[in-house]
């Protein structure tokens, strides 16, 4: 059995990852490149947010099977799982983290380790950029060491439910690593493992998370269409997808985050003669925040002294994660264009550097425009009657 992991990278996805792997025998080192992180994990604490996550940390961490540093150690198995940003201008794929985390183990890897790659990266990057710079500089030029992608699935908020329970995709450089891939994921998770080739695997990850844009963009687009006709888009999905075939998504301000509002731009970096839909979908994405501006801006100009607020920072309901946040892009836009007072309530995080925070009484209470821009479940018991003589903007339709 492989016994030791070295998991570069102890974010979102690497961090639950090792401290699973240590409740589960393995003996991890957990690799990040920043001191404050190394320090929170081994005091057994955590830098992120995700529900019980703490627990798992904590218990990983006092087992002494999980500890932190900042340089890769030799080990069985090595799991890159560090970001995959896009470069400006031009939305293209940047892998330079992966490239790094590459070389920063490449010393360590020797014949018969297992290299997996987590990050969701560019179709041929295994086998284009991993695989050449372990051939360059791991030991024995990286003979006899198996080399595979398993894109990470798993939610924000469900990580440690979906780390086990989903299906996972093993895609290896050549069939011997797609095995040995499989055999390492079937140590513990529990839905299926299904074993195909590098690039297939790739594609796989990218084309999972651009369905979702895609469907999310035609959500957003019917809900510009139905506001001019004075529809309730919320009413009129729910009634379409009373249709045994259609499942139309949400509406809302924009598509956030690190993993949807990115990947289909590396699908489309690599093929734009033919990725039509593919990049009208971002676009159409990316334009709901200013269409939800729009509705602000009118809203502010009905009143002397416009108090605006906006409920939610975050980019989807119940995290505390503001990467890419639409919600996030709006308040600051509402901020820098003067339109009024402003009050910024988030009840996920306690302080932030740009906004003071204000509670959502205090919302309820003062402001006169309101843009409710996060489905979190402390918004959810809202009612009309609360926003009565105000000008209400519900991104999410939360209020009936
Ligand atoms: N959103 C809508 N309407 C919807 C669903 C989502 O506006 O009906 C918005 C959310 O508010 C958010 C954004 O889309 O701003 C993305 O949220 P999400 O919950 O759809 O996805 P993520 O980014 O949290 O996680 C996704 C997941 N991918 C898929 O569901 C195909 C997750 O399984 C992946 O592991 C993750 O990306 C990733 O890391 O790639």
């Amino acid at each position: 059995m492989n016994r030791t992991v070295c998991v570069v990278g102890l974010g979102y996805i690497g961090l639950p990852t090792a401290s699973f792997l240590g409740t589960k025998g393995y003996r991890v080192i957990g690799v990040d490149a920043q001191a404050h992180v190394i320090e929170t994990i081994n005091r057994g604490e955590i830098h992120i947010v995700e529900p019980d996550l703490d627990i798992l940390v904590k218990s990983a961490v006092h087992s002494g099977n999980l500890r932190a540093t900042d340089v890769p150690q030799e080990a069985d198995v090595f799991i890159i799982a560090v970001p995959t940003p896009l470069a400006q201008p031009g939305n293209r794929p940047d892998v330079s983290f992966v490239e790094a985390a590459t070389r920063s183990i490449a010393p360590h890897v020797r014949p018969g380790n297992l290299v997996l790659i987590e990050s969701t990266i560019p179709v041929g990057t295994t086998t284009g950029v991993v695989l050449p710079i372990l051939r360059a500089e791991a030991a024995n030029g990286a003979d006899g060491v198996h080399i595979a992608h398993c894109p990470e699935r798993v939610l924000p908020g469900r990580v440690l439910v979906e780390l086990v329970g989903n299906d996972r995709i093993v895609g290896g450089v050549d069939a011997e690593s797609t095995e040995a891939a499989a055999a390492f994921y079937s140590s513990f998770v529990n839905g299926e493992v299904l074993k195909t080739d590098a690039a297939t695997a790739e594609m796989a990850k990218l084309s999972e998370n651009t369905f979702r844009d895609v469907n999310i963009a035609l959500a957003n687009e019917l809900s510009i269409i139905c506001d001019r006709h004075g529809i309730d888009p919320w009413q009129m999905i729910a009634l379409a997808n009373r249709h045994p075939r259609v499942n139309i998504l949400q509406p809302g301000p924009g598509v956030g985050g690190h993993c949807i509002a990115v990947d289909p731009w590396f699908i489309a970096a690599a093929a734009p003669g033919q990725a039509h839909l593919i990049s009208t979908a971002r676009r159409v994405n990316d334009n709901k925040p200013e269409w939800v501006m729009e509705k602000i801006r009118a809203a502010a100009a009905r009143f002397k002294k416009p108090v605006i607020g906006c409920l939610g920072l975050a980019f989807k309901a119940n995290v505390d994660d503001l990467r890419e946040s639409p919600a996030l892009g709006i308040a600051r836009r509402v901020r820098d264009e003067g339109l009024g007072e402003l009050l910024v309530c988030e009840p996920h995080i306690t302080a932030n550097r740009e906004f003071d925070l204000a509670t959502l009484d205090d919302i309820l209470r003062r402001a006169n425009v309101i843009a409710l821009l996060v489905d979190h479940t402390a918004f959810r018991g809202l009612r009309a009657e609360q926003f009565a003589g105000r000008a209400l903007i519900d991104t999410r339709g939360v209020v009936r």
